[in-house]
């Protein structure tokens, strides 16, 4: 069965822009409750340590760069079948592939610069809420 958790982040570009309580809003109004939320900045080995899986992809060093050049917001959402139905409430990577209506296509601005991140599976989702988030702050 799936989990009901899952983990975002949004993205520099879009709290740069201003787009944080817009996203916020389509999130909850979507049905995601929210466990724990922080406003917070990567360090360089931070962002490279999130993003180890694509370490030896030829984008990394772009995306640690961007993830690093403003602030970001973490989140642990829950809600029913949490990881794919925020998947589909983000669209896909490229924001000009995205559905109508998706998050991604109404707030990105590039690939890289992308708005938002979703977990791709229940175990990463527990993973990357573990990576900003004591026991103490997501045990609710
Ligand atoms: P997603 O799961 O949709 O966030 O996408 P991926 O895990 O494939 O990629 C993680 C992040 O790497 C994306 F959010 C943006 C960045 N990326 C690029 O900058 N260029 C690419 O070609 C692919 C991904």
């Amino acid at each position: 069965m799936a989990g009901n958790v899952t983990f975002t982040m949004i993205k520099p570009d879009a709290t740069a822009a201003g787009n944080t309580g817009k996203i916020l809003d389509k999130i909850i109004e979507a049905g995601f409750s929210i466990r724990a939320m922080k406003w917070t900045r990567l360090s360089k080995e931070e962002a490279g340590a999130f993003y180890a899986v694509h370490k030896e992809r030829p984008f990394f060093g772009e995306l640690v760069d961007y993830m690093t050049s403003g602030p970001i917001v973490a989140a642990i959402l829950v809600k029913d079948n949490a990881v794919e139905d925020f998947r589909k409430l983000i669209g896909a990577t490229d924001p000009t592939k995205a559905e109508e209506g998706t998050i991604r296509r109404m707030f990105a601005k590039s690939i890289a610069a992308n708005a938002v991140h979703g977990s791709d599976s229940d175990e990463n989702a527990l993973i990357e809420g573990a990576f900003y988030f004591t026991t103490r702050e997501h045990a609710q």
